[in-house]
This record gives C-alpha cells, structure tokens and sequence, in this order.
C-alpha cells in the first residue's frame, strides 16, 4: 500500500445568507496557515459557458426547464470533477462553497412530482464525494435580522424554507453519514472555531493514504 498522502475534499453547504462565503474564506486561509496547500472553489462556477447560462438563469434574465436548470448545475460540476481529483492526488486540499447537496435540494424544492431528490440526485452519481460537508444551518428568522435575501431566483423566504427541510431529509438517507451541521446563528468567530474543529478531526480519523471514493447510486 502506498504511504502518499492525498488532500482532503471539504464542501460548505447550506441556505443563502448563511454565512458560507465567509467562512469558506476563513477556513482556506485558516488551513493555509497550518501548512496545507488549498484550492478553492464554488459552485456554480460561473465563469464556464455554462456557469454564465447558470448566472443568467439566477439574475432573471434567461428562462430555463426545471430539470435543464438543473442539469447545468449538475454539468458545472462535471466540467470541475477531473481537477479535483487531481489537486487531491496531488495533496492539496479542495474546499468548495456548495456542491451536489445544493444542487439536489434546491432543484427538489421547487415541489414538481417529476423532480424528486432521487430524481434530482442520479445525475450526480460518479462525481468526487466529499470527506467532510458541513452544514451551515440558520433559521429563516435569524436571516431576516441579517438584513434578508438579496433578489437572484431561489431567494425567498418560503423557497429557503423548504431547502432547510430538504437538507434535513437528505441528512437521514446515506449521504447523511458525512454531513455535519454547523449552529451558523452564532458569531463569525465561534463558527469558524467549530468548523475549524470539525475539520482537524475528520483529517486525523480519515485514512488519507487511500483513494478519494465517488458519489455511489441509493
Ligand atoms: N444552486 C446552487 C442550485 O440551485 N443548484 C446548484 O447545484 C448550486 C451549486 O444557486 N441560491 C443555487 C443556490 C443559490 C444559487 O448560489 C447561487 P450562490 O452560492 O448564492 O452563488
Ligand atoms: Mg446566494
């Protein structure tokens, strides 16, 4: 068995206004500064062909399907999947803001019969699967004393509130087994700790020195 030591694969994950870009910068610098090499990333990534389509799509100035829109999200991480693999087989540490869990629960929450979470999760199937997802959970009052959503597709409160309970079924099927959430109504700082925490913790308990798995089938 080899001895070489991949990087780790970090997704932060959860509503919009949550504090997710913050604490995603934060916790790449935090890592940086104990020594590690890491590559950031978000998605959607929208300077792609189809991370613009996505960005256009968000700003209300294209219509799309249902179950196109979504697969464009689902596209603009495939377009991503073979750098990440590659940064982790080199040893450096990928952190995302967002990943498939958005993807499958938003797409979920918009109520249509013909685009369930399993429906919504099959695309996604074969991509790099995360070491650690952590859960960035607020509720929709404490949103509203952070000034409220701005005005991209998705951001009301009654959409945000059926994506926190999508998050919350998903926790309880398989995928729920690396999912961790994180209380993110407090201050920044006692966020970042616990994230922090968390992630030296999956870091000394996962086995490094073997291969990076995949999203497998329910
Ligand atoms: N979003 C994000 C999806 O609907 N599907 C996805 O696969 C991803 C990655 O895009 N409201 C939604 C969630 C957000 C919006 O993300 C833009 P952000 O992090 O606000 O730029
Ligand atoms: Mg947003």
């Amino acid at each position: 068995m080899s001895t070489h030591r991949r990087g780790a694969f970090i997704v932060i994950e959860g509503l919009d206004r949550a504090g997710k870009s913050t604490q995603h910068a934060r916790l790449c610098q935090n890592l940086e500064n104990q020594g590690h090499r890491v590559k950031r990333m978000r998605f959607p990534d929208r300077t792609t062909p189809i991370g613009r389509s996505i960005d256009a799509y968000l700003k209300g100035e294209s219509q799309q399907e249902d179950h196109v829109i979504h697969l464009l999200f689902s596209a603009n991480r495939w377009e991503t999947a073979a750098s990440i693999r590659t940064a982790i087989e080199e040893g450096t540490t990928v952190v995302t803001d967002r990943y498939y869990c958005s993807g499958i629960v938003y797409s979920a929450a918009k109520g249509r019969d013909d685009l369930s979470l399993k429906w919504a999760r099959e695309p996604e199937v074969g991509l790099p699967r995360p070491d650690l997802c952590l859960f960035l959970d607020i509720t929709p009052e404490a949103v509203a004393k952070r000034g409220g959503f701005g005005n991209e597709k998705y951001e009301t409160s009654a959409m945000q509130k059926r994506v926190r309970e999508l998050f919350y079924e998903l926790m309880q099927l398989p995928d729920g087994q690396e999912i961790k959430v994180i209380d993110a109504g407090r201050g920044i700082e006692d966020v970042e700790r616990d994230i922090m925490e968390r992630v030296l913790r999956m870091m000394a308990q996962t086995k490094m020195t073997e291969g990076l798995e995949s999203i497998l089938p329910w």
